[in-house]
């Protein structure tokens, strides 16, 4: 009996999973989808907190995987972490610096640095639900990414 009821105990605190609680896995990497609307640093270093990073979305697949969990859970427009704002106006991975040369995903027309003050990328636009740049001090939900092995 015992037994029994601590394999339940460590099957409901996932100690063997390999992301956080809450959080789930795709390709090496795991993602956790945050509801509430905060600007794009905020957002950044919450995910830092988290030991992670605003996701770096470097292929179709993935891209396409991230939209059908964001449509899942009813997401609006949401952080991703691609700015323009380091070295303004060349688009790249925060923190990586990687540039977009692997994939990238804009919305017709975009970006289009409406104002001169659009230097981050929020995906899930509607309605094509494709990449936008935005001011960064808009409020927006946001996806962290970290390393299954982190
Ligand atoms: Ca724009």
């Amino acid at each position: 009996m015992i037994r029994i009821v601590l394999l339940l105990v460590l099957a409901a605190q996932c100690v063997f999973c390999a992301c956080p609680n809450g959080w789930k896995e795709f390709k090496g990497y795991c993602y956790g989808f945050y509801p509430e609307k905060v600007n794009w640093l905020v957002a950044s270093a919450s995910c830092n907190l988290y030991g992670g990073r605003l996701p770096e979305i470097d292929s179709e697949q993935r891209d396409q995987w991230l939209l059908a969990e964001l449509t899942a859970l009813k997401f609006g427009e949401t952080w991703a972490g691609g700015s323009a704002r380091l070295h303004v106006g060349k688009w790249e991975w925060v923190p990586s610096l990687r540039d977009f040369s692997r994939h990238s995903h804009w919305n017709a027309g975009e970006p289009n640095n409406v104002a001169n003050n659009e230097y981050c990328l929020e995906i899930n636009q509607s309605p094509a639900k494709g990449w936008n740049d935005k001011a960064c001090t808009e409020e927006r939900q946001f996806i962290c990414e970290r390393r299954v092995d982190a």
